[in-house]
């Protein structure tokens, strides 16, 4: 049976693009349903598909997944070379995709993810500031010892970098650049076809969430 994931709108939902990321990274196919947040139709159709009210949701037969890291593991089931092969590497990628699905609290609200801005603006205060700086460091940290093989964090595509991609949609649309490892990795990110394929998506939609759209 394929898959199905649900997913919110393309510009504003960086949960949903996590898992989206890595599945289409692994060439797992599946089909998508993409409800608009924070309308009443939206509401119904989560209340319909998700059990914890939120997207993204993993449909796979009776199999209902949930959590974007969650649904990164299952994924991972199936491909295992998700995650890094050696053991080390591994334990590695884990804590600092738990750390991002856990984290990053002021530069999520601060800078909301826009898959379709550019040229934002917004106070980069203190508590983003130490976001960015923190993951500058983990994003050197990953490249230095483990990003020899590739471009990615862990050099070939992990889950780790699933997470971290949405990041980028942070970066890019409110100019946060550092040169080196970060506008590097960037520039990794942008230059992805999967993830070219999602901002053109994102373009198409017509919702503007006021709430999301900073530094305008
Ligand atoms: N911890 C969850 C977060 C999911 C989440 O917050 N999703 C947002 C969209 S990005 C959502 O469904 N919001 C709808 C709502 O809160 O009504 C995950 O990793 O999947």
């Amino acid at each position: 049976m394929r898959p199905t994931l649900v997913i919110g709108n393309k510009n504003y939902s960086s949960w949903s693009l996590r898992p989206w990321l890595a599945a289409r990274h692994a060439g797992i196919e599946f089909d998508e349903i993409r409800v608009s947040l924070f309308t009443p139709k939206g509401a119904a159709q989560i209340q319909q598909y998700s059990p914890s009210l939120k997207v993204p949701v993993w449909r796979e037969g009776e199999l209902v997944v949930w959590e974007s890291l969650a649904i990164c593991e299952y994924l991972a089931e199936r491909v295992p070379s998700l995650w890094p092969a050696d053991a080390a590497a591994r334990a590695v990628a884990r804590s600092v995709s738990a750390e991002m699905h856990a984290g990053f609290a002021a530069l999520r609200h601060g800078m909301p993810m826009n898959a379709r801005a550019r040229g934002r603006r917004v106070a980069v205060t203190p508590e983003i500031a130490a976001d960015i700086d923190r993951i500058e460091a983990i994003w050197t940290d990953c490249r230095q010892r483990f990003g020899v093989g590739g471009p990615w964090l862990f050099g070939a595509f992990s889950i780790a970098d699933a997470l971290f991609g949405p990041v980028v949609l942070r970066f890019v649309p409110y100019g946060v650049s550092r040169p080196g490892v970060v506008d590097d990795y960037v520039a990794t990110w942008m230059a992805d076809p999967h993830l070219q394929a999602w901002i053109a998506a994102a373009e198409q939609e017509p919702e503007v969430i006021q709430e999301d759209e900073a530094g305008l």
